[in-house]
């Protein structure tokens, strides 16, 4: 099914209503209830749908991320919103006390998360020349003014999170994948012993939703001994990874920074920023060979590598798709693809709409209601989307676009969704899932 005239009418109101609803002023909510702060990846996938309603909101939004960067280049992974909970009880705890190279205005986690932000800056630029005028100047002056910014947070993953140059970048939470508890973590989790470490205690289990959806208490308490034994160095970066129990090259965190430095470079050639182009494309092309060496020609997929016990981590989670996102060799991505529309994933039979469930459903780690272990995740939806568009993989896109609108025709905008039934799932009125509805919706 598509989605009728008056269907996407519809959702097009309720999307730009969640956007509205989530919007703090400077910053967007990534969800009322759970997520009440900034995220840096969610944010730069709600700048996409904001360009689409918002122009200069969208800039407005990248703006204010960029504004929590710490002196290093870093962006953090969470910008606290001042007086906001969520289910996370006490921001502190997550590292938000200050730290050598965090900005003072501002109080932020000192992890990140995948740099989707140079994509959306891309999207406003797009959707700027389309209007021309006022919105196209001032978006080019927002490129100007914040280049550098975009530029040293790139130039900090290259260097810092991957200083042997193999083409991956290392991180040191699960977290900072932006896929929290997908199968890829078990083994570097198993490794993780927490110390002395105060459990974590849920705020309100009514934000939480159904416990099954989500992380346990006991992972919840791993995941804060490594904010300790970051807060221990005082989240100095060459002193992190000697003390860290968490040390993996994240393949698709890597492909997400070959295609965002590959679209900075051009923004830079358009804003007369060339002195930065061949750097950009360098780092582009070292992290989508990177991603492309770990493809294992047994399965067809990327794999993660776990640097403490040196191993691949050969999952099949969608994250085995990140030569999609990375781009390069049209070989591999015509087979990427073929598997990807195939029965184990997007065209396995048991599932309500041909979209890639985050764990395929032949994988024995398959739970179809736990967060990143099976259910579909809207925003990652458009990001192959996008990337479909830019190498022409038309059909893939046909598909994703059909079956995401049909999705997100509940207007619910979950930040995930049941493969099977289709339910929504976790938190409601997403902001990412809305800014997804309204970027296929064009
Ligand atoms: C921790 C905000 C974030 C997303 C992540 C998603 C989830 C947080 C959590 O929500 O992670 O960062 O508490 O579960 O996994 O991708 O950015 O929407």
């Amino acid at each position: 099914m598509t989605l009728g005239e008056p269907q996407q009418r519809a959702l097009h109101d309720a999307a730009v209503q969640v956007l509205r609803r989530n919007d703090l002023g400077t910053r967007t909510s990534a969800a009322p209830e759970l997520y009440p702060h900034q995220w840096s990846w969610d944010s730069a996938f709600v700048a996409i749908g904001l360009a689409r309603i918002d122009i200069p909101r969208a800039i407005t939004e990248l703006r204010g991320l960029l504004a929590a960067q710490w002196s290093t280049g870093m962006l953090p992974h969470i910008v606290f919103v001042p007086g906001a909970h969520g289910y996370l009880p006490d921001a502190e705890r997550w590292g938000a006390q200050p730290a050598a190279a965090r900005p003072p205005a501002v109080r932020t986690s000192g992890i990140c998360q995948p740099p989707a932000q140079a994509i959306a800056l891309q999207h406003v630029l797009d959707r700027a020349r389309e209007k021309g005028g006022a919105e196209l100047a001032a978006t080019e002056a927002f490129l100007t003014e914040t280049f550098d910014g975009w530029l040293a947070w790139h130039r900090w993953l290259a260097r810092v999170r991957d200083p042997d140059g193999v083409g991956l970048v290392e991180i040191h939470h699960g977290w900072e994948s932006g896929f929290d508890n997908s199968p890829r973590w078990d083994g570097p989790y198993s490794r993780v012993r927490p110390g002395t470490v105060a459990p974590f205690v849920r705020r309100d289990t009514d934000h939480v939703g159904d416990p099954a959806e989500r992380p346990s208490d006991e992972e919840y308490t791993r995941y804060l001994w490594l904010i300790d034994q970051m807060r221990s160095v005082d989240f100095d970066d060459e002193r992190v990874r000697d003390v860290i129990d968490f040390r993996v090259r994240d393949v698709f965190f890597s492909a997400v920074l070959a295609a965002a430095s590959e679209v900075l470079a051009d923004i830079g050639e358009e804003i007369g920023r060339g002195d930065a182009t061949a750097e950009l494309r360098e780092i582009a092309v070292r992290f989508r060979e990177g991603v492309a060496a770990t493809v294992d020609p047994c399965t067809g997929l990327a794999r993660d590598f776990d640097v403490r016990s040196g191993e691949w981590i050969g999952k099949a989670t969608i994250a085995g798709f990140a030569p999609l996102v990375a781009g390069g060799d049209l070989e591999l991505l015509s087979r990427q693809r073929t598997l990807l529309l195939g029965e184990h994933w997007m065209g396995h039979g048991v599932l309500r709409y041909p979209l890639p469930p985050s764990t395929s459903p032949m994988s024995a780690d398959f739970r179809r209601r736990t967060c990143w272990r099976g259910p579909v995740w809207p925003f990652l939806n458009m990001l192959l989307g996008w990337a479909s568009a830019r190498d022409h993989a038309w059909d893939l896109r046909a598909v994703l676009r059909d079956a995401s609108l049909d999705q997100l025709a509940d207007r619910t905008f979950g930040e995930y969704y049941e493969p099977i039934t289709g339910e929504s799932l976790g938190s409601r009125d997403q902001a990412w899932t809305a800014a997804a509805a309204l970027e296929w919706l064009g």
